[in-house]
């Protein structure tokens, strides 16, 4: 392919995210695609069939640079048809019989066939929610520039609760936000909707999410009060035409009278009750009360989302109870009317345990097998909290009688907000394809996740949403790609982080080679850099408490399990914290012989030698480098790799169209500065326990200056 530029010159406000629609500019394709689609057939007349049918309406206009008529049933030559097997009938499309068979209600299938002696695109689908991805997906061929001819495209989801959860509170922020304030506009509500409300669940469905949590896990009681719920009600109106459920964070002490001050109820809750005690037949009822009301009002509700007993959030505990007695209470509530819990399993309660990351197994573990059947325990990647890198939660692997849903964060908490440019998609295949070896080798998470390995009756992955009301929704214009690529793993965690970049770049810088080319090595190697940048090694946990943003390792006053100290454990021998057999003995969370590798110093993986051990500085790396030439080596690599992406986003000048150009280049300067200071920072706290001379000149480039 020649040098094709993206819109180059022109501004781009990022508003309208990866779904731009701009006319195709290579021509020979958009020869191909207006020959092949010169009308369009949706016999379907249902509020998603009319979503889908806008979409496609919007997007072909857009791309193919002419308006395509919409054409009644029965026109088939060149045309792009769009059908269930209600509508179509099967003996007519006998090339998808069996098919669909396999593609349940989401999925859907792209082919050109012949009828009637011409050619016929066609999306089919069992349910209208197959089309409405099945539209997007054939959308997504058009913006990325694949051939139509002999198109074949078969695709369904692999997990079957595909949620964002938006930390966002009833007062317009949103808790790790990075993006501005709350879309949801909850004083407006529900009198006027925002066309965003829209946006968000076009750019939602396009990548296959189903459901969002709309409010925090530190939930606001109020929430569900009846002023709420019909707010809530509004934006369930509007997303529910593209396949999305809302579901709502409960706040456990709900229940008990507002005001009413209890030890740990911080709160106060919405109802007339003194206690929230799950096993109070009181209690039962008002729950069950407070489901009823939100179904008559949302038929279609998804169900809550819970965090309890933990970070001060009320909980079962306060009574006595387990976390399984305070889940299968609201399980109770919501099973009839199809409604699911989602239980977080994000506690450490110091009492457990002197290990925090060891703490969430001990108290779920002894819990398997205990929950109903429409509760989901909703676990975080890994056994502390988002780090730029860790270990995968050993719980997936033990809870063998539980629906384990995996909670990823696509906000960049610990990643440098949204100022860094940091590229998740590595780092989710990187947990997905952990090996837990939980029933013996292929015991990846990805199999707990989808069900492949246990087969329980739900599945699920949420992600922790990096949206607000910023013009560009997400703050930094490569961050949008972070929620593209979440949806899109969510749909099928066996896509390349790779091939996924390249569909974000293509549908939102166009397919110039170098643009592209460019873009993609940077995007590709941004996470590790960033891992090297703030915490290579395995090490963890060093960053500002509270703020989360930059480097502070010497950080050693309040909560225990929050400082730097407690983490790093750096001295005059080494630094690490010893989570091996001869220390907290975390490694023998894992299943064998992951707990072996883990054990020994010198079969751990290097990438995470500082969480599981307490290495000496003089300890010799694989790289033949000490433990201390190799963390001023990473640290560099980390440095080196900013410095590199600033170069290579220059070359890119008047290639890019010039807002995006600025926008993406102010950040990254600003990234190359903090950069420099976590290496800084770092390694000038860490030599004060070294007596050898530095490798590197200690500055915040790395190169002296
Ligand atoms: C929503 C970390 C974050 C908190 C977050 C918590 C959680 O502690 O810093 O902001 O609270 O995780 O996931 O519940």
């Amino acid at each position: 392919m020649g040098l094709l530029l993206a819109s180059t010159g022109s501004a781009d406000d990022g508003y309208r995210l990866w779904l731009k629609y701009d006319r195709v500019t290579d021509r020979a394709r958009l020869k191909q695609y207006r020959a092949k689609i010169r009308a369009i057939v949706i016999p379907g007349k249902s509020a998603t069939d009319v979503a889908l049918k806008t979409e496609l309406q919007r997007g072909l206009n857009g791309l193919l640079g002419r308006e395509l008529p919409i054409k009644p049933a029965g026109q088939t030559r060149n045309t792009l048809v769009v059908v269930t097997r209600r509508e179509f009938g099967e003996a007519k499309i006998p090339e998808f019989t069996g098919v669909l068979d396999s593609l349940g209600p989401e999925g859907y299938a792209i082919r050109e066939l012949k009828i009637g002696g011409g050619k016929t695109l066609v999306i089919a689908a069992n349910e209208d929610r197959g089309l409405l991805y099945g539209a997007f997906g054939f959308l997504r061929a058009l913006q990325t520039h694949r051939s139509l001819d002999r198109i074949d495209i078969v695709s369904k989801p692999k997990v079957r609760f595909r949620l964002l959860n938006h930390w966002d509170n009833l007062d317009g922020t949103v808790e790790r936000g990075y993006a501005g304030k709350s879309l949801w506009r909850w004083s407006e509500l529900p009198w006027t909707l925002s066309p965003r409300y829209v946006d968000y669940a076009r750019a939602c469905a396009s990548i296959g999410i189903n459901g969002t949590v709309l409010n925090n896990v530190n939930a606001n009681p109020r929430i569900l009060t009846a002023e709420y719920l019909a707010r809530v009600e509004a934006l369930a109106g509007i997303f529910r035409s593209y396949g999305i459920r809302v579901f709502l964070s409960a706040n456990f002490s709900s229940p008990i009278a507002a005001g009413f001050e209890q030890e740990g109820n911080r709160k106060g809750g919405i109802g007339n009750l003194n206690t929230s005690d799950p096993l109070d037949p009181a209690v039962r009822a008002w729950w069950k009360e407070k489901v009823a009301e939100i179904y008559h009002l949302i038929p279609d509700f998804g169900g809550f989302l819970v965090k309890a007993s933990s970070e001060g959030m009320p909980g079962p505990q306060e009574y006595g109870r387990s976390h399984a007695d305070g889940a299968n209470m609201l399980a109770e509530a919501l099973q009839p009317f199809g409604g699911v819990v989602m239980w977080r399993s994000f506690v450490y309660d110091a009492a457990n345990d002197a290990d925090r990351v060891k703490r969430a197994f001990k108290e779920f573990v002894p819990l398997d097998g205990q929950f109903m059947p429409n509760v989901l325990v909703q676990a975080k990647n890994g056994p502390l909290d988002f780090q730029p890198r860790e270990p995968v939660q050993p719980l997936f692997g033990a809870m063998t009688g539980t629906p384990m849903m995996l909670e990823l964060q696509i906000t960049q908490e610990y990643l440098g907000h949204s100022t860094h440019m940091v590229y998740l998609a590595p780092m989710w295949k990187e947990y997905l394809q952990f090996e837990t070896y939980a029933c013996g080798p292929g015991s990846s998470l990805a199999s707990i996740v989808d069900g492949s390995l246990r087969k329980p009756a739900l599945t699920g992955i949420a992600g922790v949403a990096n949206i607000g009301d910023d013009l560009n929704w997400c703050g930094h214009l490569f961050a949008q790609a972070n929620w593209y690529a979440y949806g899109r793993l969510a749909w099928d965690h066996s896509l390349a982080a790779e091939s996924i970049a390249d569909e974000w770049i293509a549908m939102t810088f166009g397919r110039g080679s170098k643009v592209h080319s460019t873009i993609r090595s940077m995007m590709m190697g941004s996470w590790e850099a960033c891992v090297n940048y703030m915490t290579p090694l395995g090490l963890h946990h060093i960053m500002q408490e509270g703020f989360h943003y930059g480097p502070a390792p010497q950080h050693d006053t309040g909560r225990e399990d929050w400082r730097s100290t407690y983490y790093h454990r750096a001295d005059s021998i080494g630094l690490g914290y010893n989570r091996s057999s001869s220390g907290s003995n975390a490694v023998a969370q894992y299943a064998s012989p992951l707990r072996e590798q883990f054990d020994s110093v010198s079969h751990c993986p290097e990438k995470y030698l500082l969480w599981f051990h307490h290495v000496g500085w003089d300890y010799r790396m694989r790289s033949g480098r000490t433990l201390w030439e190799e963390l001023c080596h990473k640290y560099s690599a980390g440095t080196g790799y900013v410095d590199a992406m600033l170069g290579q986003w220059e070359s890119l000048r008047g290639a890019v169209d010039s807002e995006s150009f600025v926008h993406v280049k102010t950040k990254l300067e600003k990234q190359r500065v903090d950069a420099g200071i976590w290496r800084h920072t770092c390694l000038g706290y860490f030599r004060r326990y070294i007596k050898h001379p530095l490798p590197q000149p200690l500055s915040p480039n790395g190169r002296g200056e």
